[in-house]
């Protein structure tokens, strides 16, 4: 799962990316080359393991990327190649200010500048759908194809981002062939100075974020960072003092990791605990190819239950007498934190 960290220069996106990435190793830095894996932060792998004692305990990563904004213009041609990679957006936004780094001209407007970047991606993505609708028009061509990029234009044209369109069938595979920008899930990061950790500076964000319909987190990259570099104990003392639970760092990664509309299962035993990722909505046989090709072309039945039904018996025979585990089909719709079993036949 790859995410790009994506903002306009000075924003704070290499700040944010060196929270997240820590002090730790296989990260790869520099200017705008930067992608570093992050466990997805999930409570029930930890308790889990704990029962099991596994050799192995494995939680998802979700790749991070920083993003080189290529001044002045953060969509450059270098910029918009690196996002073609991605699934997930996340846009720093500025909302701090300091003497080294003074407010622009106007002041401080984190909801100005989501606008533009908004705006600015719409004009991008409009501007390959017209080219290549352009040249079909030409050749005559009238397939689902072209009756996508139509339906793509009009909203290009009403200023509205692809994620908002319905298409599916034809229509969404051809449309998601061209990688356009506005159709990745996004998520707003408020970087805001050391003084306004708490509190609102910019409500005028919160509205717009809602209008959008994009979730906002907001944090302080550079509290982040410090954060970051502390053993984990003090992480821990850290985050107690500043009254939140969770750190920003584990907020955004689970942020990401939802966006994409991915859940989460579970299989467990001695030799491994592990979560996967799949689409929200997907089978029990998709969760099954998920582990392994086996798995899905074999498929008989898979052996279910809810993490947290499995938490609270504390063993599989109690959870079995209780009539938690449950036996469930192909068609099956894995639900978020279900623990699964494949038997299968190859
Ligand atoms: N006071 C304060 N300064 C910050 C914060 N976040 C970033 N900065 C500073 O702002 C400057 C720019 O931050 P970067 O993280 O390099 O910004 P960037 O978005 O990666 O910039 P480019 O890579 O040049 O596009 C650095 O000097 C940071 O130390 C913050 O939350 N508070
Ligand atoms: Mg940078």
């Amino acid at each position: 799962m790859e995410v790009g960290i994506f903002g306009n220069a000075g924003a704070g996106k290499s700040t944010l990316f060196r929270a997240l990435a820590g002090p730790g190793e296989g990260v790869t830095q520099g200017k705008g080359a930067g992608v570093c894996a992050i466990k997805v932060p999930d409570d029930r792998v930890d308790r889990l393991a704990e029962i099991f004692r596994p050799k192995k305990v494995t939680h998802i990563t979700v790749a991070f990327h920083d993003i080189d904004a290529g001044e002045p213009d953060p969509l450059s041609t270098q910029a918009v190649a690196a996002l073609k990679n991605v699934e997930v957006l996340v846009l720093v936004l500025r909302g701090f200010s300091d003497d080294y780094h003074p407010a622009p001209p106007g002041g401080l407007d984190p909801a100005k500048e989501f606008r533009a970047l908004a705006s600015a991606m719409v004009l991008s993505d409009y501007l390959v759908a017209q080219k290549r609708v352009e040249r079909m028009t030409k050749e005559a061509k009238r397939d689902a194809e072209w009756t996508a990029l139509n339906k793509a234009i009009e909203a290009f044209e009403k200023e509205l981002p692809l994620r908002d369109l319905d298409l599916a069938g034809e229509e969404e595979r051809a449309v998601s062939g061209f990688r356009f920008l506005t159709r990745l899930p996004a998520l707003l990061v408020l970087n805001v100075g050391e003084e306004a950790m708490e509190g609102d500076p910019f409500p005028e964000l919160a509205r717009a974020a809602e209008e959008a319909k994009v979730p906002l987190v907001r944090l302080c990259a550079k509290v982040e960072e410090e954060i970051a570099q502390l053993s984990p104990a003090e992480q821990a003392e850290f985050l107690k003092e500043l009254g939140t639970g969770q750190s920003a760092r584990d907020r955004l990664v689970r942020g990401a990791f939802d966006a994409m509309r991915y859940i989460s299962f579970l299989t467990v035993g001695e030799d491994e605990v592990r979560a996967w990722n799949v689409r929200r909505g997907s089978t029990a046989v998709a969760a099954a190819g998920r582990i392994h090709s086996d798995l899905e072309k074999g498929f008989i039945r898979a052996e279910v239950i809810a993490s947290e039904d499995f938490l609270r018996c504390g063993s599989m025979a109690k959870a079995k007498t209780e009539g938690k585990l449950r036996l469930e089909g192909k068609e099956y719709v894995v639900k978020d934190g279900d623990i699964v079993h494949v038997r299968f036949n190859v």
